[in-house]
């Protein structure tokens, strides 16, 4: 059992040596490879990072495209059997990778999702705003109606994939719409989507956060896309031969 780990990055040359330190700690009792996709840093990320190419995978881009490119850039590059995503800060306790390893290799599971929900710090106040734990229970509930999905964190960044599975999906995304169209893509597949509770940091817009509200709009826009193309579809094959 091999884990790739995708990182990306973009402008992140405060957290950027402490995330990869971290992961390069954690005993996850399974084989990692830490793969860096750096998104056209220009605060001094990409110099740091080149420091690491005598140990990690690193691919730069040659402009900024956004975390969704930067993932997919990842997946095509990947020799692991299982992979998941590790953003750039330090919102997030790679240890937690362990626990949804041992979710992943029961059989049958192809998907799992660490769930922020029931950590102390989701509604935290004073670090993270509360607009953005709110945009993840809205964007959650969303997805359970329009997917009998049964999630508690839709939004979140600790996602893990079977390799295989994450291959033959066909994506799309650029910026931070990957979480619904990977979700969307898939519950409409077929697959269950584990969760396992995990802990959570959450940092601030002046510590660097970049999501903003408006990838919520966009997340809302991707989750009825995909719900709708895969209505149409279905009527498509039953009234239209
Ligand atoms: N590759 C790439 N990564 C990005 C971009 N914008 C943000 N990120 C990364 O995506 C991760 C998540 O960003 P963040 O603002 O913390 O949003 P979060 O999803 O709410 O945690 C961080 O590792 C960022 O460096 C981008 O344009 N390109
Ligand atoms: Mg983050």
């Amino acid at each position: 059992m091999k884990l790739s780990i995708i990182v990306p990055v973009y402008n992140e040359r405060n957290t950027i040596r402490e995330i990869l330190k971290r992961l390069e700690e954690a005993d996850l009792g399974v084989e990692k490879e830490i793969i860096i996709v750096d998104d056209y840093s220009i605060d001094g990320t990409r110099e740091i990072i080149k420091n690491y190419e005598n140990r990690h995978k690193i691919f730069y881009h040659d402009r900024n495209c956004g975390k969704g490119c930067a993932l997919r850039t990842g997946f095509a590059g990947l020799s692991g059997d299982w992979v998941a995503i590790q953003d750039a800060d330090l919102e997030y306790d790679p240890n937690d990778f362990k626990i949804m390893l041992a979710k992943a290799m029961e059989p049958g599971v192809a998907v799992v999702y660490g769930s922020r929900r029931g950590h102390q710090n989701y509604f935290k106040a004073r670090r993270s705003s509360h607009a953005f734990a709110i945009g993840g229970i809205f964007l959650t509930w969303l997805t359970n109606l329009l997917y009998g999905t049964n999630l508690t964190d839709e939004p979140t960044c600790y996602k893990m994939f079977k390799t295989e599975l994450i291959k033959s999906m066909p994506l799309m995304c650029r910026r931070f719409e990957f979480c619904p169209e990977v979700t969307a893509l898939a519950s409409l597949g077929g697959h269950h989507i584990n969760e396992i509770p995990i802990s959570y940091y959450p940092r601030h817009k002046k510590e660097g956060k970049k999501i903003r509200w408006h990838d919520a709009i966009t997340a809302v826009k991707v989750l009825f896309k995909y719900r709708f193309l895969d209505l149409y579809s279905r009527v498509k094959s039953r009234f239209i031969k």
